[in-house]
């Protein structure tokens, strides 16, 4: 990538398509940090800051908080990181996040990973991860994957249109899919 800019991957995907569970290999065997938007959203509520009661709000009923909130987040994260290689991992959920994030940090993802999974199957894994999540529960998990389809995917269309996003078959073990995203990362230029 040019200049001090890092290279930027976004990692979009379903709820429980496997983004935060690649994104840790991908960090460790590609020396890329991992920003996750759900993690930065979720320590806002647990150290308590102002807006952090309407956050838990947002996320209980699997809707999107809006962008000044995240976009802000994430571009300090990015930021404060000072790595060369960056994974935003569940970052932009909705064309409006998109064009915010584009406008106030002047730079385009330099890659899209999609991880392509089966509704079902992430219903599966989402209601056996058993980690206390707010939102891991049937009504929720539905409602996060309606915003997923209506909002999520044209994000993934908008990207797929100038050539960046490269779909992942997110079906299978945890060791299948990381082959995959390796290959991929193999290929790049970093
Ligand atoms: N697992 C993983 N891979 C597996 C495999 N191959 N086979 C079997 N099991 C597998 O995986 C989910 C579970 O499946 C885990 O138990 C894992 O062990 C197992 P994980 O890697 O955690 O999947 P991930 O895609 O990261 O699922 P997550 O639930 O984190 O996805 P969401 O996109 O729903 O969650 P996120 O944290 O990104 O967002 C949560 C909420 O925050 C959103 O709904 C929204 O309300 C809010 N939000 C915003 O408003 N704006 C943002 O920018 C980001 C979030
Ligand atoms: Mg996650």
């Amino acid at each position: 990538s040019d200049g001090d800019r890092p290279f930027i991957a976004f990692v979009l995907g379903g709820p429980g398509s496997g983004k935060g569970t690649q994104c840790s290999r991908i960090a460790s065997d590609f020396g890329f940090s991992h920003v996750s938007a759900g993690d930065l959203l979720r320590n806002e509520i647990s150290s308590g800051t102002d807006h952090g009661e309407w956050i838990l709000e947002i996320i209980r009923e699997g809707r999107i908080v809006p962008s000044e909130i995240t976009v802000e987040l994430v571009r300090k994260a990015i930021e404060s990181s000072s790595a060369k290689r960056v994974l935003i991992d569940g970052f932009p959920r909705c064309e409006e996040n998109r064009i915010a994030f584009e406008k106030i940090t002047g730079t385009e993802p330099d890659l899209v990973l999609f991880f392509d999974c089966p509704e079902d199957e992430m219903v599966k894994r989402l209601l056996s991860r058993n980690q206390g999540r707010v939102d891991d529960n049937i009504e929720t998990i539905k409602k996060r994957l309606k915003v997923f389809e209506s909002l999520n995917l044209p994000v993934v269309e908008y990207y797929s249109s100038r050539g960046k996003a490269h779909k992942i078959n997110a079906t299978g073990t945890e060791d299948e899919i990381f082959e995959a995203v390796r290959k991929l990362f193999s290929t790049l230029r970093l």
